[in-house]
């Protein structure tokens, strides 16, 4: 059901990604989702090459399935996370938050598939250029760092300009999200805020109290100023760093207030002055749920779905 050329590239029985979540994602939900027949993804984030190797080895202890790793390039460490992901043969590795292209030989000649995000058909372009297996086109409607293109927009577009598979991530959590991102072009999807919603995933319950409360305007896109755009859930911080982008507060000043506040909102459970980075679409998640309901649903759902929609709109005689 819905195998794609996604499932084959990554050796996976449903294309359903699990979006790699700096302090949030860490090896209990990654295993939990590439058992469920998805690809889990390890977030390197700002995690030293020790720490990585740590959530590396944790996953295959937990499972014998394919998984990815996500290396944000904006990471210190990119270059020898980047050399341990080769040494530990990891199947997938995606990229966030800038242009892989220097990396993307070495990955590839070491058996690597590589699929970097990207939030423009132009960096869709140049990266299938540069050799990549698939792409990641994420819309703004996604938590954290984020483009400026809604996916609705971006997606057909990037499908238009591109050969390789097109993965749709930003506001997808559901069977109806998925259906459509498949009906936009796409061949997969990303998921991160429905999945860290899950029974499996470890970020402090205070996150997901935060979550499970918050409606479809409750996110905000800090940070534009800075030329870093990350979407998170309206609280003390956000309010704070939109006074003093008012005032025209240096980036300095700026990036102070914001680091280290993803893991102190993650990880210690501050949800007030941590950043608590969500999806627009967290205002639709209502309870948490096991990572393999969450996709049996979707898949199942997304079945169901098409089965009714189709007879809704062909009827017996069909077109
Ligand atoms: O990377 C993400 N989302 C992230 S990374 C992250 S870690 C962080 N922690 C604290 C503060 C700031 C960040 C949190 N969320 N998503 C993938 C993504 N990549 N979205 C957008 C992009 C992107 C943007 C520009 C990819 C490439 C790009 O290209 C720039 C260029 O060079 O053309």
């Amino acid at each position: 059901m819905f195998h794609t050329r996604i499932c084959e590239l990554c050796g996976i029985k449903y294309p359903i990604f699990q979006g790699g979540m700096a302090w949030v994602s860490d090896y209990h939900l990654v295993a939990a989702v590439s058992e469920a027949g998805g690809l889990g993804i390890v977030a390197a984030g700002h995690l030293t090459p020790d720490e990585v190797r740590f959530q590396i080895r944790k996953t295959k202890e937990l499972t014998n399935k394919p998984f990815g790793v996500n290396v944000m390039l904006m990471s210190p460490y990119v270059e020898d996370v980047m050399s341990l992901v080769i040494e530990e043969k990891v199947a997938v590795v995606t990229t966030g938050a800038g242009n892989p292209g220097k990396y993307v030989k070495s990955l590839k000649d070491a058996g690597i598939r590589v699929i970097p995000v990207v939030a423009s058909v132009a960096l869709a372009k140049r990266m299938e250029r540069e050799g990549v297996d698939a792409i990641i086109a994420e819309g703004m409607e996604s938590g954290g760092h984020i483009g400026e293109v809604t996916t609705m927009a971006l997606i057909p577009q990037v499908v238009d300009a591109v050969n390789i598979p097109v993965i749709a991530a930003g506001g997808i959590a559901d069977a109806r999200g998925f259906l459509a991102a498949l009906f936009l072009g796409a061949e997969g999807v990303q998921m991160g805020t429905r999945f860290a919603l899950s029974k499996e995933c470890r970020v402090h319950p205070n996150w997901k109290a935060m979550y499970i409360k918050a409606k479809d305007r409750d996110t905000v896109v800090t940070g534009k100023s800075t030329g870093h755009p990350v979407r998170i859930i309206k609280n003390k911080l956000a309010r704070k760093f939109e006074q003093l982008e008012k005032q025209g507060a240096s980036i300095e000043e700026l990036e102070r207030l914001g680091s280290g506040a993803l893991k102190a909102a993650a990880v210690d459970g501050d949800v007030e002055w941590g950043s608590v980075m969500a999806g627009q679409i967290v205002g639709l998640l209502k309870e948490e749920k096991s990572v393999k309901e969450i996709i049996d649903e979707i898949i199942f759902g997304a079945c169901e779905l098409l089965k009714e929609k189709c007879s809704q709109f062909l009827g017996e005689g069909g077109c």
